[in-house]
């Protein structure tokens, strides 16, 4: 079956083998907070999340300690294809016994067991300072006005500095390390200059951590809007883009794209980007009517993203590519399994276009070929070559993952 896809897609000029070949070497970052619906270890799991974001659902089996949540990443990784890094936020520190630390002095050495992890699959490693669901969230942090609030979220800023570059010399790999926070408004506020220059003179102060740039790569996540924070946010599009593109060598820019208004697709938003800046970051997740977290799938805006990606000749690096999403409804495993899954076809589907004839066809004007030739792309034997791509990686072809999933769900998750 896969022989006889491999000619149908020769015969359009694309090489599926080295389509394949290719992938298999790109990381994309697992995000480790769909194992526990975002709780982390460091406060107390009873809180709730804040920062405008929600996980809804309460299906049995959240990971609970950092060994529960290492067994369900390794299921994860055991179940999807390619090559991927692991993302982790700050919250995720973890304590020797009777020790404790809060955000502002975190250290290396509370990651440590994340780089043994790491090291012993082969994984690169994402870091995240958290930002959220702490006591000190008045409720802003890097915006407020209280000199307190922001000097302890300035101090666990670097301190998140500091604990990317140990990952990225201890993995051998670059850490990207996101900056997103959830200040903002409820209602229309009196002041929207002052939150955004206090936003901006504190990550300035994080980034005045010492750091090499070849292996920390700070980034500011953007979002229109949160729960809680409907009239207003500190870290909209226009800032984070404008913080990253008045610091090169220092920040980049990171868009997630449950953060936009609904009509607006990252898939666009890509290329535009990627005519300025030398790299970029994705948060990949599907916003249902807003910025909802749900299940990356296999849909026509993810299809998009991908495409772009690839079309730009972006597979080498320049565009680092992390997932975030986090659903509590349904099995946890499956959830993460599922998106990664979809990112990874979204990403070969991609790679299985004949972009050269397409582009060549818009170049020359034919947008009737243009038309009728990417809509037909959509009937080749997609699967067969995705189906070989996993057997190539050692990993379950669709239909038969859930079946695994499940039976972890009855020995493991189940006893919980
Ligand atoms: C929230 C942002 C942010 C978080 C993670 C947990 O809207 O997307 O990236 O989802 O940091
Ligand atoms: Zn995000």
């Amino acid at each position: 079956m896969y022989s006889e896809a491999k000619e149908r897609y020769a015969a359009l000029g694309v090489d599926t083998d080295g389509a394949i070949a290719k992938l298999k070497t790109v990381p994309v970052s697992l995000h480790c907070w769909q194992g526990d619906d975002v709780r982390g270890f460091d406060t107390d799991p009873t809180k709730p999340l804040t920062g405008g974001i929600q996980t809804t659902g309460n299906y049995p089996g959240r990971a609970r300690t950092p060994e529960e949540l290492m067994a369900d990443i390794d299921l994860v990784l055991k179940l999807c294809p390619g090559t991927k890094k692991l993302n982790l936020h700050a919250s995720y520190a973890i304590f020797a016994d009777g020790e404790w630390a809060d955000r502002d002095k975190l250290e290396p050495k509370h990651f440590q067991p994340w780089v043994d992890f790491c090291k012993a699959r082969g994984l690169g490693c994402d870091f995240n300072p958290t930002f959220f669901s702490h006591p000190k969230c008045d409720p802003l942090t890097l915006s407020s006005p209280n000199e307190e609030t922001r000097r302890f979220w300035i101090d666990h800023g670097r301190a998140c500095i500091r604990i990317s570059q140990y990952l990225a010399e201890e993995l051998g790999q670059p850490c990207v390390m996101n900056i997103w926070t959830g200040d903002g408004f409820k209602d229309i506020p009196a002041d929207r200059l002052g939150p955004r220059v206090r936003y901006k003179e504190s990550i300035d102060a994080i980034l005045a951590e010492p750091f090499d740039f070849n292996k920390v790569k700070p980034c500011v996540e953007s979002k229109v809007f949160g729960i809680g924070v409907e009239a207003y946010t500190v870290g909209s599009a226009e800032f984070a883009l404008s913080y990253a593109a008045a610091h090169p060598g220092k920040c980049i820019p990171l868009m997630d794209n449950g953060h936009y208004h609904p009509t607006e697709v990252v898939s666009d938003k890509i290329p535009a980007l990627l005519a300025f800046f030398p790299e970029i970051a994705l948060h990949i997740t599907r916003p249902i009517r807003w910025d909802s977290d749900h299940v990356v799938l296999f849909d026509d805006e993810t299809r998009e993203m991908a495409k772009e990606i690839v079309r730009c000749g972006d597979l080498d690096g320049r565009v680092k590519m992390a997932l975030d999403y986090f659903d509590a409804s349904v099995n946890r495993i499956a959830a993460w399994t599922l998106g990664f899954r979809s990112w990874q076809k979204a990403l070969l589907y991609a790679l299985l276009t004949p972009g050269d004839d397409l582009k060549r066809a818009q170049d020359e004007g034919d947008f009737t070929a243009l038309l009728v030739e990417q809509d037909e792309l959509k009937t080749l034997p997609f699967g067969e070559v995705w189906a070989q791509y996993c057997r190539e990686c050692g990993v379950p072809e669709d239909g038969a993952w859930l079946e695994e999933a499940r039976r972890y769900e009855r020995e493991v998750l189940s006893r919980r």
